[in-house]
């Protein structure tokens, strides 16, 4: 297919911006770091413990350039962009330390910028701009609509929505879905309507106790800036996949703002923040598939695969005629590790590399270097063993979120508990084939797995300074997303 002409403007564009990027990095080197994940992933969170890390000095053994001390300052900069919101980095911040609670949820995009002064391994004195952009990675499953016509997606829409165990959640929507003929004249009511019971569908479907990952439209989630405009006020209809909407029919109203969804939400979203990163790390929270159950896991794999074809290079790939990704480092990262023991971070971290050494194989060639870690980003438990009769029980203790149960008991949010969390397999396979029970077809005392939330960690202050907030092996993350830039 020819570039549309659209696309041709786009390039031209973009080259132009690029070469700005590219100029101002010659003389100030920048790095832009991309921060994604599905919603509750725990981005928010990570970018918190990062910047705090960097800026107050944290315990971070393995990011080399800290730990040896050729990092003498880190500090917050003037944002860049000036249509992008600020990260608000001082108020998730304030929540964490000082009240002990995680930082409230966020549905748009955001940026911040730090400046590090570091010594060459030389001994030459230099600073690296890094530019975190924080993004919904829902909006990256919205790539495929870019070459997917309004019928096609329809379809499929339809067609997953027909599987346990969406069926079910879909069941009012569907009832109203069969009160539509799609050649009837425009209605906005009815389109409305539809719209809403679609997204309560798509929002069930994201509840913990089902925990699915694949929902595009992404932004009927994440709305961003777009809520209730035409552009995501649409739904799938019963339309044949070849089928040519009748002009002034409510198909056709469909058909033409789902056009507008991808030429004002999505194509924008790829030309102007994605096209820019350098680097990305995508945050995965496995243990909500885990608690969930095998379908849980099966989506979230899919997702994975969704995410991957975003970095995929080369021609014929839907993104090569909008841009040619310069993205060359990805570390995908299984968020909340300080759930299990850390005899088990190892498996988790094989878990995920067994979810994304599949979705890698099918995307060819990304031209990035890929990495797995499991982490967590603020460390929220301690280690304890728990003697059960003669076993003795690797487990965690940490303070409950209050409202959360266990064993018939509710928590205030200020006891300390010990649990054993569940192990995970040594061979991961085991998982993905299926033979664990999760909340979405068992009880909470029948599951295989049950992770409890807890509440921050409390701080320990001596003296004045700020205290450091403990991590799982967020300078492993570190030094592999840029530390080649610190040498
Ligand atoms: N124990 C623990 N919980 C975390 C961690 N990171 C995130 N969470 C939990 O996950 C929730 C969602 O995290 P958030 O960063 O807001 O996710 P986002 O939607 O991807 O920005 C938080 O409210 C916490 O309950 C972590 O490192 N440890
Ligand atoms: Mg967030």
């Amino acid at each position: 297919m020819p570039p549309l002409f659209k696309d041709i403007v786009e390039e031209a564009r973009l080259s132009g911006r690029a070469l700005l990027d590219y100029g101002e990095s010659f003389f100030n080197p920048t790095v832009r770091l991309g921060v994604t994940g599905l919603s509750r992933a725990g981005k928010t969170v990570f970018i918190t413990a990062l910047i705090h890390g960097l800026t107050r000095g944290g315990r971070f053994p393995v990011f080399e350039a800290l730990d040896s001390g050729r990092i003498a300052r880190a500090s917050l900069a003037p944002q860049p962009d000036d249509a992008v919101p600020r990260f608000d980095y001082e108020n998730h911040l304030r929540t964490l330390v000082e009240e002990r609670r995680w930082p409230n949820s966020t549905v748009d995009i955001s940026e911040l910028r730090l400046v590090i002064e570091y010594q060459r391994h030389n001994g030459a004195d230099r600073t690296l701009t890094l530019d975190i952009v924080d993004y919904p990675g829902e909006w990256l499953l919205d790539l495929p609509l870019l070459n997917r016509s309004y019928e096609q997606w329809a379809g499929e829409s339809l067609a997953l929505s027909r599987e346990a165990p969406r069926a079910h959640l879909a069941r009012e929507w569907h009832g109203q879905l069969a009160t539509l003929n799609p050649l009837a004249t425009e209605d906005e009511q009815a389109t409305r309507l539809s719209a809403k019971l679609f997204t309560d569908y798509l929002r069930a479907c994201r509840d913990e106790r089902f925990a699915m990952s694949l929902l595009p439209p992404g932004r009927f989630l994440m709305p961003g800036s777009f809520a209730t405009t035409p552009a995501l006020t649409f739904a799938p209809l019963n339309v044949p996949i070849d089928g040519v909407a009748p002009e002034g029919s409510l198909w056709a109203m469909m058909a033409r703002r789902y056009e507008a969804y991808k030429d004002v939400v999505v194509r924008p979203f790829f030309r102007d923040h994605f096209a820019r990163l350098d680097r990305q790390i995508v945050l995965v929270d496995a243990l909500a598939a885990f608690n969930s159950g095998p379908e849980a896991l099966h989506d979230l794999e899919a997702a994975m695969a969704g995410i991957l074809d975003c970095f995929r290079v080369g021609r014929g790939t839907i993104l090569s005629s909008l841009f040619r990704p310069r993205i060359d480092r990805i570390l995908f990262a299984a968020t909340k590790a300080d759930h299990l023991h850390h005899l088990s971070h190892d498996r988790l971290e094989a878990v995920l590399r067994r979810a994304v050494s599949r979705a890698v194989a099918r995307a060819e060639t990304t031209g990035a270097a890929i990495d797995v870690v499991a982490l967590a980003a603020v460390r929220a438990t301690r280690e304890a063993i728990v003697t059960r009769g003669r076993d003795k029980l690797p487990s965690i203790t940490g303070t409950p979120l209050p409202g959360e149960s266990a064993g018939g008991e509710i928590f205030d949010g200020n006891t300390e508990v010990a649990t054993f969390p569940g192990d995970l397999p040594a061979d991961p396979e085991a998982l993905f084939n299926g033979a664990f029970r999760g909340l979405s077809s068992a009880s909470a005392e029948t599951s295989d797995f049950r992770f409890l939330r807890f509440r921050p960690p409390p701080l320990e202050r001596d003296g004045k300074d700020e205290p450091a907030l403990p991590h799982i092996r967020l300078d492993r993350a570190l030094q592999f997303l840029i530390g080649d830039r610190l040498q």
